[in-house]
């Protein structure tokens, strides 16, 4: 059980990560509680809001994705949006609660000129005082330094599942490579947001290889989006069989113990889960969600819905 520098462990063993998904589910969210709230005041949630600033026609193959052009999934495509409209968006965003903002691109990667003007909203988000958050693909390490100037806070760069069933989901780019980018994330100063999806056809070893791969980087994510899968028509993965709810809320108690520090966020798949699976969540150590009608391009919560869910949790965004 050795502890590095920052006092945390990043030798989890596959076994051990197992052994957690193994307990009896009382004794697992009982664990998963005493985590969390030794780290963070456990009423209070991180609220962030996504908005996609170029939507569809991506050359990736991830077979989840209703952005993939590889695919025929019906979605509108889109140009990259103009700065103002995406300041405008997140001056909107603040007024209605959420602390960051994320601007996602279906991109392999930013490229020429849309690097520059992704550069311009982020500066232009960060002016409104918000934290910022950017989804781009891979980057090289000027392109991460250059983020990292504008202003830019987390970097979202999902591993998706584990080392083993990622060629399974996707391959036009390797774990390796997302593995690299989020070195130079990392290595340029920027949060690191990464995560993965449950209901990608992985098994329970797949997903503790997951939760393993995140708790044994140098540092933990700051941030590890949970999602379940969002399943999308004409989509490779239209038609994978759902994931045990328990199996769900396992992970993300998983990802609370293994990272005791890191926000946990319940990500995509909101919008299908009852109350009561969420607020399981919230018990297993989530606290941090997003908010707003709309994910990127799928549906998310809605927040009315939110508002009243949260205040019957006694939960307030920070
Ligand atoms: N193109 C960039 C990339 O892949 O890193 C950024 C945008 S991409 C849509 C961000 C993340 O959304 C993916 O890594 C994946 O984890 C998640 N995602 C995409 N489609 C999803 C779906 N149908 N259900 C759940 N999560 C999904
Ligand atoms: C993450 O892990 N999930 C978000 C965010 N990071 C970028 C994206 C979810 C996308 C769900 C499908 C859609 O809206 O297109
Ligand atoms: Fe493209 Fe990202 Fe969707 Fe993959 S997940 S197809 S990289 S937008």
């Amino acid at each position: 059980m050795a502890a590095s520098d920052d006092g945390l462990r990043h030798d989890w063993s596959v076994e051990e990560v197992e052994a957690l998904y193994a307990l009896p589910f009382n004794d697992l969210m009982f664990q998963a509680q005493t985590v969390h709230r030794a780290n963070f005041d456990a009423n209070r949630i991180q609220v962030s809001r996504l908005i996609s600033i170029k939507t569809g026609s991506c050359p990736e193959d991830c077979s989840y994705c209703p952005q993939s052009a590889h695919y025929a999934t019906g979605l509108e495509k889109e140009k990259l949006m103009a700065v103002e409209e995406v300041v405008a968006a997140a001056a909107q965003a603040k007024e209605e609660g959420a602390s960051r903002f994320c601007m996602g691109a279906a991109w392999r990667g930013p490229k020429g000129d849309d690097f520059e003007v992704a550069v311009a909203m982020i500066e232009g988000v960060k002016a409104l005082g918000m934290q910022t958050c950017a989804t781009f693909g891979l980057l090289d390490k000027w392109q991460a330094q250059r983020l990292k100037e504008a202003g830019l806070d987390y970097y979202n760069h999902n591993i998706d599942t584990s080392p083993e069933h990622y060629s399974e989901v996707i391959t036009t780019r390797t774990f390796q490579d997302r593995l690299d980018t989020l070195d130079v994330v990392r290595d340029a100063g920027l949060h690191v947001c990464s995560g993965g999806i449950i209901g990608l056809g992985e098994g329970r070893t797949d997903r503790a290889r997951m939760i393993q791969t995140l708790a044994n980087m140098p540092k933990h994510p700051d941030s590890v989006p949970i999602n379940l899968l969002i399943p999308i028509a004409g989509t490779p993965l239209a038609d994978a069989a759902k994931p045990d709810s328990f199996d769900f809320i396992r992970t993300i108690a998983a990802a609370r113990i293994t990272m005791p520090k890191s926000f946990v966020r319940l990500s995509a798949g909101r919008e299908g889960m009852s109350e009561e699976m969420q607020s399981l969540c919230f018990l297993a150590g989530a606290n941090s969600v997003f908010c707003g009608q709309k994910l990127l391009t799928a549906k998310n919560a809605a927040p009315g819905q939110d508002k009243s869910l949260f205040g019957r949790l006694g939960l307030t965004p920070m």
